[in-house]
């Protein structure tokens, strides 16, 4: 099955995302099998009491059991699909990653039509953020008094992750709804105004040389067909890297920009 998915859908560079390609695939095997027997019996049925052969209508309807049996059999499975598979998957998914993992937590914040990318720098703590600092030259708000904030790492339309290392993505909004999807990841999760929603995925593939996309899944305006972003898998080395050259001048990162013991982020 997985071999046959991996054909037909899109790159899966995520952990949870084969499981959900399953569901995704059983759902519509289920859709298909319906969709060919009810059109099936349908073309039987006007056939069979077409008005030539049943000149007499009768009223009285059909007098065996099996389609109550059909629609009972159709019911059973659609219960095994949801308890047995996506209600498991969904409660495993909605538990945040262990302490121990080590999560590389990034706040990711749309705005008519693009998507801030906002890392705590080398302290693990986000700068604080104010909307009332925001400005074209500011997009985040952050606080330029704020200590914390002086090693914070912004981008536009570029997200880098870790290997083989959890992500937590704050998705946030300073405009309308959008909705940032991560198709290679599997992860699609709306971006509210004044809400702060955490997503979680574990990325446990590389881009080598591939082109993957953060998408706004939520028609938002009229650039909405522009809100493009990149998304980046990278080795520990290359994110150090990367955010070193990212890092403010005075205060580029000398060590890991999650340190073995990371404390969580301050919101
Ligand atoms: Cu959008």
């Amino acid at each position: 099955m997985r071999e046959l998915l991996a054909r037909i859908m899109p790159v899966d560079a995520s952990a949870h995302g084969a499981e959900l390609d399953r569901l995704t695939a059983y759902v519509h095997v289920l859709m298909l099998v319906l969709f060919l027997f009810w059109i099936t019996y349908f073309v039987y049925v006007l056939w069979r009491f077409r008005e030539k052969r049943n000149p007499i209508p009768r009223y009285d309807g059909m007098r065996s059991h099996w389609s109550t049996w059909a629609e009972a059999a159709v019911a059973i499975i659609e219960v095994v699909l949801l308890v047995g598979i996506a209600i498991p998957a969904w409660s495993r998914w909605a538990k945040r990653p262990v302490d121990g993992a080590n999560p590389l937590e990034i706040r990711v914040v749309a705005e008519q039509f693009a998507w801030n990318v906002h890392y705590p720098g080398p302290d693990n703590i986000f700068g604080r953020a104010d909307v009332k600092l925001v400005s074209s030259t500011n997009p985040l708000g952050l606080d330029p008094d704020d200590p914390a904030g002086r090693d914070d790492v912004a981008t536009l339309n570029e997200l880098h992750v870790e290997l083989n290392r959890p992500v937590i993505i704050h998705v946030r909004s300073k405009d309308v709804i959008h909705s940032f999807f991560l198709p290679v990841m599997r992860v699609k999760q709306d971006a509210i105004p004044g809400m702060d929603v955490p997503v979680h995925f574990p990325p446990i593939a590389a881009n080598a040389g591939r082109q993957w996309d953060i998408a706004c899944a939520q028609l938002c305006g009229l650039g909405h067909y522009r809100m493009r972003g990149m998304l980046f898998v990278d080795t520990h080395a290359e994110l150090l890297d990367w955010m070193t050259s990212m890092a403010p001048e005075e205060t580029a990162p000398e060590e890991t920009p999650a340190a073995e013991t990371a404390p969580a982020p301050a919101t």
